[in-house]
């Protein structure tokens, strides 16, 4: 009688912990990013306007190939490639990101498996489009014609002059190679 007790408390107490275990990998996968922009209407984005084409490309709000809700970014590159910048979505325009390990986003390359390089600009226009080279190639490439996170790894991300990362208003984003290309959901972590 003791005994059957004693094996129920057991059973009973590996069930326990098994749940445990059992939700805290559940939260883990729960705490992901925190959004930056998911181009959908009246998000909050300053003036509505989600992105901006920086060179050589054209940009398009996209209805059909999304990641989530009900747009993304349709971001087309001519020869050499092109870059877009995306805005990051709130009445201040800004988002902290000093404490951030990651900037990640989702991409449909219709064109094939690449990287993309990330530039930081912040409030006051510093970190943008330039000539110094500061900036950062994705930790992984997108996989052809299915929906891929992109990741960028912020500790690698370079020092650029005057760059205030608690006051980040933009990420550039350079695809390499003329294609199609659908952006969604982008966020840190
Ligand atoms: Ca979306």
């Amino acid at each position: 009688m003791v005994q059957s007790m004693m094996k129920r408390l057991k059973t009973g107490a590996l069930l326990a912990i098994a749940m445990i275990a059992g939700s805290a990998v559940v939260d883990a996968e729960d705490a992901g990013g925190k959004l930056l922009q998911d181009f959908e209407p009246s998000n909050g984005t300053d003036g509505g306007t989600c992105f901006q084409q920086i060179w050589n490309c054209t940009g398009d709000f996209e209805m059909t190939q999304v990641h989530n809700g009900a747009q993304s970014l349709k971001l087309e590159t001519a020869q050499n490639g092109g870059t877009a910048g995306i805005r990051v979505m709130s009445t201040k325009g800004i988002a902290d990101l000093s404490k951030a390990k990651k900037i990640t986003l989702w991409v449909y390359d219709t064109q094939g498996e690449n990287t993309i390089e990330l530039r930081i600009k912040d409030a006051g226009g510093n970190g943008g489009t330039g000539p110094d080279g500061k900036t950062l190639w994705s930790a992984n490439k997108s996989k052809k014609n299915v929906w891929t996170k992109i990741e960028w790894d912020l500790q690698s991300y370079p020092a650029a002059q005057g760059l205030d990362l608690t006051q980040v208003s933009m990420l550039e984003v350079y695809e390499f190679n003329a294609g199609v290309y659908y952006i969604d959901d982008v966020e840190y972590e």
